[in-house]
């Protein structure tokens, strides 16, 4: 039966090894890794069908509301209409925290990272603490909904279990397993793992809205009244949690799917931008952003195309249950990756081979309104990519202490450098609300000092 279903999807040399009981192969892990594979898309994928084609069409900066314009009496106009919407339940929120941290050498889940200045709080714990707050301003809970993969799905479970949930009730936390996809080598063979299963790696966040529908959750977000999802990575401590501004202009523009951006911090900063291909507005990511348009300067001297995305958007439930149902399927993004393996005599090798991946930011063509909003990186953006440097561990910490230390600064606590500050969100959310608080504040801040 397995070897035959090799055999049907041109997998000979697999088969070959099935139907001489190679020692090297795990035929229960062969099963099921066989189990996840979609005949139909590797045969496509095999013959170079589905694959990300970058876009070839006119190019134009998109039209961003920029980062100013939350300073302005509409703005303020859209925040309100926002809070109505957390208000109305109307709201949830999806984190991906399916990818492998394999850039930060990590083995567990890169959202129990400790990552906070003062109490080394997870990511997890972090995003957690946002949403109950939320839920407690605007008394009203918000689902969250969680993508893991198969490698960290039971990892990320028993941190959340262990944590008591951080606070949140069982019933408002959800989990969702992405999908897995083979990578193959340049010849279209599959690759067998070092376990005698396929290698295989989780599909992507892309694949966020087939695991979503598949899982039965987008139903239960149908049934429960949400409309409104947002969605962003794990590895960002200072997401704005289900901004208000940003949910109210999206209702207001009546858009399917929405953006946040920052400035790019220089020309080759390694953020996909935000551009309008033939109309459709697109994230193009660095690697794809040709260089004639990545070193384009406007007369100020700044990157035409400079609205970096933060992977931070806003998705009309019903805009992902049209594509989903209509079988939209994102196309594939192909990397050469090193792939561990194992050679003839089972003694473990590396070699070349292909990963696919889909990319969430590709449904944005497929809306039909969609909009931009600028916010500032400082407020809103430090990302966990590497182990030291730039977008490290050491700079996100770094990010949110200065974030913390000018929210005390407008309420007129001076930090003196060395010292670290930590404001948990279960006690500010944001500038706005530590300064209503300001009288619970200390006079001095002398030492080390973590407010909650
Ligand atoms: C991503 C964006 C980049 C920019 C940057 C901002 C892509 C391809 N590029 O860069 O344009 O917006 O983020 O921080 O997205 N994940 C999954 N499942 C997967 C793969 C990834 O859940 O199969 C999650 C992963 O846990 C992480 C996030 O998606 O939270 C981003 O993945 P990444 O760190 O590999 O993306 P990166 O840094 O290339």
């Amino acid at each position: 039966m397995l070897e035959k279903r090799l055999r049907e999807i041109g997998q000979d040399h697999i088969a070959d090894l099935v139907k001489a009981k190679s020692p090297y192969i795990s035929l229960k892990r062969l099963e099921q890794d066989l189990g996840q594979i979609d005949s139909k898309t590797l045969m496509d994928l095999i013959e170079g069908k589905g694959i990300f084609i970058p876009p070839e069409g006119k190019m134009q900066p998109p039209d961003v509301v920029p980062a100013d314009f939350a300073h302005t009496k509409d703005a303020k106009v859209a925040r309100e209409r926002g809070e109505d919407l957390i208000s109305q339940g109307r709201v949830a929120v999806v984190m991906v925290a399916g990818g492998q941290g394999s850039r930060l050498g990590l083995s567990g889940p890169k959202g129990a990272l400790g990552i906070s200045p003062v109490k080394k709080k997870s990511l997890f714990q972090l995003h957690s603490e946002k949403i109950l707050a939320l839920k407690k301003r605007y008394n009203k809970a918000i689902p969250f909904l969680i993508m893991t993969s198969r490698s960290n799905d039971a990892d990320t479970r028993r941190f959340f279990e262990a944590n008591a949930f951080f606070g949140l009730g069982r019933d408002e936390v959800y989990f969702f397993v992405q999908g897995m996809m083979p990578s193959i080598t340049a010849e279209g063979r599959l690759i067998i793992s070092r376990d005698g299963g396929l290698f295989m790696n989780p599909d992507g966040h892309g694949g966020t809205l087939d695991a979503l529908k598949k899982s039965g959750l987008l139903g239960m977000l149908g049934e429960r009244g949400v409309d409104l999802i947002f969605y962003f990575q794990v590895d960002n401590p200072l997401v704005k949690m289900c901004d208000p501004l940003f949910l109210g202009l999206h209702v207001q523009k009546d858009a399917q799917m929405s953006s946040k951006v920052v400035e790019k911090r220089d020309f080759d900063e390694k953020v996909g931008v935000i551009a309008v291909v033939d109309g459709k507005t697109r994230v193009i990511e660095y690697s794809d952003l040709k260089e004639e348009f990545m070193y384009m300067e406007d007369d100020e001297g700044r990157p035409v195309y400079r609205a970096g995305s933060i992977a931070i958007h806003l998705f009309d439930r019903a805009f992902i249950e049209a594509i989903t149902v209509r079988g939209i399927n994102l196309p594939y993004h192909k990397a050469v990756k090193n792939i561990p393996t194992i050679d003839q005599y089972g003694r473990p090798v590396e070699i070349k081979g292909i990963k696919f991946e889909k990319f969430i930011f590709d449904a944005l063509p497929f809306a039909e309104r969609t909009l931009t909003l600028e916010v500032k990186r400082e407020q809103e953006f430090a990302p966990v990519k590497n182990k030291t440097g730039q977008d490290s561990i050491e700079s996100a910490i770094s990010l949110q202490d200065k974030l913390f230390r000018s929210w005390l600064a407008r309420a007129g606590r001076i930090v003196e450098n060395g010292i670290k500050v930590e404001i948990s969100p279960l006690f500010a959310l944001d500038e706005e609300d530590l300064l209503s608080k300001a009288s619970a504040l200390p006079s001095k801040i002398e030492k080390d000092l973590y407010i909650e």
